[in-house]
C-alpha cells in the first residue's frame, strides 16, 4: 500500500488539519507525532525508502528501539499538510539502541522531523510503558487561551487543573488524572523533553508556561478531544476572569465529589482543596 492510503496518515493528516482551523497553529507552530502499529508498518513497507542517514535524536529512548513513528517536519506548517503532506511529514525509524533516527517515507523537499522530537519520544516512551502500549500519539499545540492563563494562574499543576475543571462540568471526566504544568524553558531540547515526560508519568495534559500544551492519548480523536476540551475550558476561564466580577457561584469539592462517584472516576483530594 502507499503510505498516503494507509487510515493512521489519512487520520494523522485529518488532526493537522484540523487543529490549524482551531487557530492552535501559527506559521510552523506545534508539532503531532504517532506511535505507529506493527501491521500498519508492515502494510507500507513497500512504499518506505532506506537511502537517508542515521542521524543523533539529542536524547535516549530504549523502550523505542526499532520502532516507527509518523511525525510534522521541523519548520513546516501544519496549515500545509493536507495540501502537499509527503513534503510536511515524514516516516521515521528508531535504531535499536534507541538513539538515532533515520527518515523512511516524506519531507520530499527536504528537511529534518519535528524540533521537539526529544520531547515526542520521550513522552511516547514513557506512555508507552505506563499504559502497556496503548497510547501512540503526542500533540502539541499552541492555544491562545491555555497559553493566556500561563500569565495569570500560579504555574501549579493543583490551581490548574482545579481552575480548568471548574469550567466545564465535563472536564474532570475527560481528565481526571489533571493537568501538569513547566515553569517557562527553552524548547526543542532534552531538558525541557526530561520535564515533560516527568510529567506524563501522572497526566495525559501538560502545559509549557507562555508557550503551549502537549496533550497524549490512544488515538487521534482522544487526543484532539482532549487538548479541545482543555482549550475550551480555558476560553470560559478567561471569559470569566476577564468579566472582572470574580466567581458568584461554581462548582465546589463536594460537587466534584459526587460526580466522580456518578461518572465511577477517580479525583485526586489535592485537586478538591478549600479555597
Ligand atoms: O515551532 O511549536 O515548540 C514548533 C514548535 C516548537
Ligand atoms: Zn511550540
Amino acid at each position: 500500500m502507499k503510505v498516503l492510503d494507509a487510515e493512521f496518515v489519512q487520520g494523522f493528516i485529518r488532526l493537522c488539519d484540523d487543529g490549524f482551523h482551531q487557530n492552535w497553529h501559527e506559521r510552523n507552530g506545534g508539532n503531532l507525532s504517532y506511535r505507529i502499529k506493527p501491521e500498519e508498518i508492515e502494510s507500507v513497507m513497500d512504499d518506505l525508502n532506506e537511502d537517508k542517514p542515521w542521524q543523533p535524536i539529542g536524547t535516549s529512548v530504549p523502550d523505542l528501539a526499532g520502532e516507527y513513528f509518523l511525525v510534522t517536519g521541523s519548520g513546516k506548517y501544519f496549515q500545509n499538510v493536507k495540501r502537499e503532506p509527503e513534503a510536511n511529514i515524514c516516516i521515521i525509524e528508531v535504531d535499536e539502541r534507541g538513539e538515532n533516527y533515520r527518515i523512511r517515507w516524506g519531507l520530499v523537499k527536504g528537511g529534518r522531523p519535528t524540533s521537539e522530537l526529544p520531547s515526542h519520544l520521550m513522552n511516547l516512551e514513557v506512555k508507552k510503558k505506563i499504559t502497556n502500549g496503548r497510547y501512540r500519539v503526542v500533540y502539541h499545540a499552541h492555544p491562545a487561551n491555555t497559553v493566556a492563563l500561563t500569565f495569570v494562574l500560579p504555574l501549579e499543576d493543583e490551581v490548574f487543573t482545579r481552575e480548568i475543571w471548574e469550567m466545564m462540568t465535563e472536564c474532570p471526566v475527560v481528565f481526571p488524572d489533571g493537568i501538569g504544568v513547566v515553569g517557562w524553558m527553552v524548547p526543542g531540547g532534552r531538558d525541557i523533553a526530561v520535564a515533560t515526560s516527568e510529567l506524563m508519568k501522572k497526566y495525559d495534559v501538560a502545559i509549557w508556561a507562555h508557550h503551549g500544551m502537549f496533550c497524549s492519548g490512544e488515538d487521534f480523536d482522544s487526543t484532539f478531544g482532549l487538548m479541545h476540551t482543555v482549550e475550551k475550558a480555558a476560553d470560559i476561564l478567561v471569559k470569566v476572569l476577564s468579566m472582572g466580577q470574580g466567581k458568584r457561584q461554581t462548582i465546589t469539592p463536594q460537587n466534584f465529589r459526587d460526580l466522580a462517584v456518578d461518572f465511577k472516576v477517580t479525583l485526586p483530594e489535592r485537586f478538591l482543596y478549600e479555597k
